[in-house]
């Protein structure tokens, strides 16, 4: 059997929650290494780009997360089949990772610096994103981002979602995606609502 071990932070989000979450509901054992914000400059020396997440798979060291999303997604019968809508999957991680590339710009700035840069954040970018994965949702018949069921898409969506009406990121309002996405506060509601994640989470 292959030995997995994915590291990353010890939060329950950013760009390693959605491949913890799909190897959760496929049932994939794997160590879930994680490690506090305060140990990253150590971690990151060991692996391939100074960057997490990162994928021990046997012997060898991946790194990219959304290639990560995809392999687990792949075992863990997450990940569509068919080329066309494994293309819609990969949009939606793809985009959302360029919101996020967005939002780790406003890392670090502190005062006014961070609201006015966190306020831009809110009225471009994810106004633009949101917008698009609504409109992508609607595209796809309402419920699933690809393949009429379940995907990483909807889990990288969730794991978006959570962040952003979360609290934690000082000058985002808590209800930016109710507000500026009602479709996707729904999506996020229903997809919360799958019996492993809130196994999941109720585990946590
Ligand atoms: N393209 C990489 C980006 C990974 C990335 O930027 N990870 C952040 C943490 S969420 C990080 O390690 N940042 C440190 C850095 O890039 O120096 C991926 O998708 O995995």
């Amino acid at each position: 059997m292959t030995d997995l071990v994915l590291t990353y932070f010890d939060f329950d989000g950013g760009r390693g929650e959605p491949a913890r979450l799909a190897m959760h509901i496929g049932n994939i054992e794997f160590t879930d290494k994680r490690f506090p914000m305060a140990e990253f400059e150590e971690v990151r020396k060991g692996t391939p780009l100074g960057q997490v997440p990162t994928l021990l798979v046997d012997e060898r060291q991946v790194t990219q997360g959304n290639a990560i999303n995809r392999y687990v997604g792949k075992l863990a019968g997450l990940y569509p089949e068919d080329a066309y809508q494994a293309l819609l999957c990969d949009e939606v991680m793809e985009g959302i990772d360029d919101l996020l590339n967005s939002l780790v710009r406003t890392f670090g700035l502190e005062g006014e610096a961070l609201k006015e840069a966190r306020e831009a954040f809110v009225a471009g970018p994810v106004v633009r994103y949101l917008a698009w994965l609504e409109k992508n949702l609607a595209q796809s018949g309402g419920e699933f981002f690809a393949d009429g069921r379940l995907t990483l898409a909807d889990l990288k969506v969730f794991v978006l979602v959570s962040s952003l009406g979360g609290g934690q990121l000082e000058h985002i309002p808590v209800d930016v995606v109710d507000t500026i996405a009602p479709a996707l506060s729904e999506h996020h509601q229903r997809i919360g609502q799958t019996a492993a994640i809130t196994d999941y989470y109720a585990g946590r």
